[in-house]
């Protein structure tokens, strides 16, 4: 069965070149509070990392309302320009595009009082297309990076530990394969 197993490690192989660090994520805005009142959002975006392709989840009632607007609008708590505004959660906002998105509850005083927050979000990860010599600043946990194949990697300190993982898998299989 020496195709089947090639087949395995050529599954392996590819998953590990196209997988996790490519996928988009949803992100409810205040976990389990939502979208309301007497919730720090500040907080609560200072351990994620956004990126584009990534989605904002707003779990609210008819009592808020969600507005995207610029950042000056932002500051000043003014909705009346929103960039777009929903009613009726919950309302599901895709990131698409790099740089700070901010968000407020248009009701009278709410934005005030708590109910703005703002995200920073980067380019999708995984794309390959870049220069290759940017670098991931401030960011607590390691992303992994999937070696594209066309590039030689200056330092093998850039090196996943998932990559060992995948090559100890692969060398298993293929030791399975030819006994
Ligand atoms: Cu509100």
């Amino acid at each position: 069965m020496t195709i089947y197993g090639a087949e395995v490690v050529l599954l392996i192989v590819l998953l590990s070149y196209s997988g996790i660090p490519c996928l988009a994520k949803v992100y409810t805005v205040g976990d389990s509070s939502g979208w309301s009142l007497g919730v720090d959002y500040k907080t609560w975006t200072s351990d994620k990392t956004f990126k584009v392709g990534d989605t904002l989840s707003f779990n609210y009632g008819s009592s808020h309302t969600v507005s995207e607007v610029s950042s000056s609008d932002y500051d000043g708590c003014s909705a009346g320009n929103a960039i777009a505004s929903y009613t009726s959660g919950p309302t599901n906002i895709a990131l698409n595009t790099t740089g700070t998105h901010y968000f407020i509850c248009g009701v009278a005083s709410h934005c005030s009082g708590g109910m703005k927050v703002s995200v920073s979000v980067s380019g999708g990860g995984g794309g390959g297309s870049g220069s290759g010599s940017s670098a991931p600043s401030g960011t607590t946990k390691p992303t992994p990076t999937p070696p594209t194949g066309t590039t030689t990697p200056a330092s093998s300190a850039a090196f996943s530990p998932a990559v060992p993982l995948v090559f100890g898998l692969v060398l298993f299989i293929f030791k399975l394969v030819v006994s």
